[in-house]
């Protein structure tokens, strides 16, 4: 029996969430324009006010924000409410200019960590479950955020954080953690050391995974549903508009449903802005309904995705969005084709591998050069070089199918490529260092 944890808004009928949705917009847009005087002078280029907007249908008038918008801002110029209401900042981790700063009334956390309990409960988490959370805690997202939403939802929680693997295996057999929080590669990494433990999927007591963070391919999901035993649930979100449980995937295990009655997205292209119909591939955009203390609207995510409205059968009415292919930042330009890591990751798993891997782009006398290491499993680890080839071309082949285009394969020994406990670090691009 599928189990919600806001029934009344996870399956409203669509009349009902529209009503509801076009209510929270009016009041967001004008607590915008009364406070936040950088989107404001935004609209006002744009000639827009917020008698302008009377409903969703009107939101393409408004301006986007990106994380341009963000880093001009920093760190206070898009805060909404008195800096005294304020409880909490997280933090994104920032690689290339400075760190996102998102910030939280109490109201705001609370619907977050609701939204976390609704993608606990989809995954069938009630208060008889142990849930480990190995996000990391801190300025990142997902360790907070799953706390809180594990401890609404009544789990007993166990904030391991990231790290420490062989404590964190300790912890799940010890405690009998029956779902575990986590990156969908340290989840990856979890089952590989648990193997090596000599410890198979019956011997461990989870039962689901809620795992996101960043791009996971579906084969992905059954290695790991394989080796840990469990369902794998999809979750996603961004620091931006709170962290994770933007969206959750439910039983049907066929896309995230977003909670669509706090955020309200749409999908535009990503060269002309342009708002594109129900099932075209383009940019997520979220404008955040009812948060007060970074109230962002029309925010362009740059994660590529699908929404879709199919009617499905775990009882939601929550509009669903397709796995992100990836962010369109992560899209590599190799020889004029478009790829995405996601796209060589389906490939290697297809054959046989597991995921870890690496891909390296580099430049030489003007062309670009694609490289893909990635590692031998245990069970396929062999010196003889005939073999090693052979394996190497059916990796070539696979690839040129996928993406039209030539890369090297170099195979390398178990264990050679690093681990992560977070987000993996996929691609290394020599052509901007
Ligand atoms: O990654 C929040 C989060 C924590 C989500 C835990 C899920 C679980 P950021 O660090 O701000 O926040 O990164 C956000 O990560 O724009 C996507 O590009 C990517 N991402 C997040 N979830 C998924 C997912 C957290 N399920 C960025 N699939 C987003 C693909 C994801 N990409």
């Amino acid at each position: 029996m599928e189990r919600y944890y806001q029934e009344d808004m996870e399956c409203a009928s669509r009349e009902t969430m529209l009503a509801l949705q076009n209510e929270k917009l009016l009041k967001q847009v004008r607590h915008v324009w009364d406070n936040v005087p950088y989107y404001r002078k935004k609209m006002e280029e744009k000639g827009v006010t917020p008698d302008d907007i009377k409903s969703v249908d009107d939101l393409h008038k408004l301006p986007f924000l990106s994380k341009s918008d963000l880093r001009d801002a920093y760190p206070y110029g898009l805060l909404g409410t008195d800096l005294k209401e304020c409880v909490r900042i997280q933090s994104t981790s920032g690689t290339t200019g400075k760190r996102v700063v998102a910030f939280y009334t109490q109201e705001d956390i609370d619907l977050w960590e609701d939204c976390c309990a609704r993608a606990i409960t989809a995954a069938g988490g009630t208060n008889e479950d142990v849930c480990q959370i190995s996000y990391g805690y801190g300025l990142f997202t997902g360790g907070p955020g799953l706390n809180g939403g594990s401890h609404k939802v009544g789990c007993l929680t166990i904030p391991t954080s990231s790290g420490n693997t062989d404590r964190q295996i300790m912890f799940i057999n010890d405690l009998s953690a029956t779902i575990l929080c986590c990156t969908p590669s340290y989840a990856a990494y979890l089952g590989e050391r648990m193997k090596e433990l000599g410890l198979g999927p019956d011997d461990i007591p989870l039962k689901a995974g809620i795992f996101g963070a960043e791009a996971w391919s579906e084969e992905m999901r059954q290695d790991i549903q394989n080796t840990l035993g469990i369902k794998a649930y999809d979750i996603y979100g961004l620091t931006e508009l709170s962290g994770p449980g933007v969206s959750f995937e439910c039983s049907a295990q066929k896309g995230m449903h977003i909670n669509e009655d706090h955020f309200y997205p749409e999908v535009i292209d990503p060269d002309t802005g342009e708002v594109l119909p129900e099932g075209s591939e383009g940019e997520l955009v979220f404008t955040s309904l009812d948060k007060k203390a970074f109230p962002l609207l029309r925010y362009r995510t740059r994660d590529i995705c699908v929404l879709s409205r199919e009617k499905c059968s775990c009882g939601r009415t929550l509009i669903k969005m397709k796995k992100p292919k990836g962010r369109s930042d992560d899209m590599l330009i190799i020889r004029g084709v478009n790829v995405f890591p996601s796209q060589i990751e389906t490939v290697l798993l297809n054959h046989g591998y597991a995921a870890n891997y690496q891909i390296i782009v580099g430049r030489v006398n003007n062309t670009d050069t694609l490289d893909v290491r990635v590692e031998m499993t245990p069970e396929m680890f062999t010196d003889n070089l005939g073999e090693i080839e052979k394996r190497q071309k059916d990796l070539v082949d696979g690839l040129k199918s996928m993406l039209g285009l030539k890369a090297k394969v170099t195979l390398v020994a178990p264990k050679s490529i690093t681990r992560s406990e977070g987000k993996a670090v996929r691609v290394i691009d020599n052509r901007k260092i």
